[in-house]
């Protein structure tokens, strides 16, 4: 008699490679890899169904390092290629990584039409505000001031905000998290890879050689409980040691404000309730920066909504039922034709 063992699960290291890693020591890509294959193993999920689609820049080198299909595409096209991949092959999980150069400068067209279409692909943007790969030129999330080869006096260009953005265009999945967060950031890998449609991540990373320290105003563990709230739906939006501090909705402004719990009648009551379904709520929460208000990490905003993939071939299956048979030779004989003499 057969006797048919369980299939083996799978740990973090079968999502990993034999490739040498290419990163340089201390890189914040380092942390994110081990917080990807982690989430993957916790998922349970399958390698060979699983896709990581990259394009250009160090974070893009993402796919030789793991244990899955993979494509390295050309810079600031990978969502288009990763649509491709989704639409064809709709039982795939599809992730797609990149850095802040290749999805919001070159690629930033791109990053948009896979957002505001709701592809159901995982979007993770590895925000180190700076272009590693091309060795430190500015990027379009670099603040204002940053000196840079393609900067020496300081960039003068207004930075863009990832989350913002990504609100700005429809998402219906918007998250933070931290390279150096290693039990959030799979938490919220997590939800993002349960979530249908366009789930985009983004993670704050240190860029050790040509940005160092972009962060530490709100990562430094000196700084980190006062600098960081992380919002979860349902919950007051509690920080600071002790969970002392909150936030409260000042209805008058219609903008959030910084209390503490004791200080001026305040109260646990008054303190605002996260609702994830709220984008009005969301787009404050991610407006938010040090040093009058905390980074908000976490799931900002989910809001359940059809799929692109899904709508797609939803269709393709009604015209193929309700249509004639398709007749190119009528097609092209349809009238709306002309003859160059
Ligand atoms: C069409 C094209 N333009 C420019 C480049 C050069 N290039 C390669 S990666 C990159 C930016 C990398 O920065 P980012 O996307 O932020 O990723 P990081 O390297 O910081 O992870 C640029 C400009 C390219 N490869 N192709
Ligand atoms: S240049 Fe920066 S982002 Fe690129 S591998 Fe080195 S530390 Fe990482």
């Amino acid at each position: 008699m057969n006797v048919q063992s369980p299939p083996e699960k799978l740990t973090a290291r079968d999502f990993a490679t034999d490739q040498e890693v290419r990163w340089c020591p201390g890189c914040g890509d380092y942390a994110i890899l081990k917080g990807v294959q982690n989430t993957l193993a916790q998922l349970e999920a399958d390698p060979k169904n699983t896709v990581f689609v990259s394009g250009i820049g160090c974070a893009a080198r993402f796919p030789y390092y793991m244990e899955t299909y993979g494509f390295h595409t050309i810079h600031g096209r990978s969502p288009a290629v990763a649509t491709g991949v989704k639409l064809a092959n709709p039982e795939l999980d599809v992730w797609v990584v990149g850095g802040d150069g290749d999805m919001l400068s070159i690629g930033g067209n791109h990053t948009m039409h896979a957002i505001r279409r709701n592809v159901d692909l995982q979007i993770l943007l590895f925000n180190n505000q700076i272009y590693g790969l091309t060795k430190g030129q500015y990027s379009p999330t670099s603040k204002i001031g940053t000196k840079s080869p393609s900067t020496p006096l300081g960039s003068i260009d207004n930075p863009v905000s990832a989350a913002q953005f990504a609100l700005g265009v429809g998402g219906t999945f918007i998250a933070r998290s931290s390279d150096i967060l290693q039990k959030h950031l799979p938490e919220v890998l997590k939800r993002a890879y349960k979530h249908k449609g366009a789930s985009f991540v983004e993670i704050f990373q240190n860029c050790i050689v040509y940005n160092d320290g972009a962060f530490k105003h709100f990562t430094e563990k000196s700084v980190q409980d006062e600098m960081q709230i992380h919002v979860e739906h349902g919950e007051p939006l509690l920080f600071g040691k002790d969970k002392s501090k909150g936030l409260i909705l000042n209805k008058e402004e219609m903008r959030l404000e910084v209390v503490t719990l004791g200080e001026d009648g305040i109260t646990l009551d008054d303190i605002a309730i996260h609702d994830e379904t709220n984008r009005g709520l969301a787009t404050m929460l991610a407006q938010m920066d040090p040093p009058d208000y905390p980074v908000a990490l976490g799931v900002l905003y989910a809001e359940p909504a059809a799929s692109y993939e899904v709508s797609v071939h939803a269709q393709i299956d009604q015209a193929t039922k309700d249509g004639d048979k398709a007749d190119l030779n009528k097609l092209l004989q349809r009238g709306q034709t002309w003859t160059v003499e």
